[in-house]
């Protein structure tokens, strides 16, 4: 993967439009308009026992925006000098977590269903699983 160049420890809401019509309301999202990326990867989190912790970890270089697209989890976000955390629940704004955001999420509903897109495609090598070496690499 490349050497990053975007801005780490970022993290923000993005609110996406939202197309009313009595069939159901419709949302979408494209990459480089309401993205500050190229989509690379899409994945989704369903099935997901409401006592299960998923995350902890960061990322090297991916950038990524986390919705909900049913139901509702928690993600706590840390940056490696201020930790905050985000509910989400409205399939029409997404977190937006730059590079280098350690991450936790729980405390899911029944049937929730996350939906993730992200600038790279999968790499084990981006992780950080370990939080000290993601601490030191995140105040250098
Ligand atoms: C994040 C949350 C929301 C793949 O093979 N391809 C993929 O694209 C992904 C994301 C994962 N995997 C494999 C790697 C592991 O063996 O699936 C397994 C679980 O992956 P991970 O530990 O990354 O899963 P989560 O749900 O804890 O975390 C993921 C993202 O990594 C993370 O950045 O924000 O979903």
């Amino acid at each position: 993967m490349s050497t990053a160049t975007t801005p780490k420890g970022s993290v923000r809401m993005i609110d996406l439009p939202q197309v009313h019509d009595p069939r159901g309301d419709l949302t979408f999202v494209e990459g480089g308009n309401h993205l500050p990326f190229d989509i690379a990867r899409v994945y989704y989190l369903y099935n997901v026992p409401v006592d299960s912790e998923r995350g902890g970890h960061a990322h090297r270089d991916l950038e990524q925006v986390v919705f909900a697209l049913s139901g509702s989890f928690r993600m706590k976000i840390d940056d490696g000098n201020t930790k905050s955390e985000y509910w989400l629940r409205d399939p029409r704004k997404g977190l937006y977590i730059s590079r280098m955001v350690w991450r936790e999420m729980d405390a899911f509903s029944q049937g929730a269903v996350c939906m993730v897109l992200a600038s790279h495609r999968y790499d084990e090598a981006d992780y950080f699983r370990d939080y000290e070496s993601f601490l030191t690499h995140a105040r250098a």
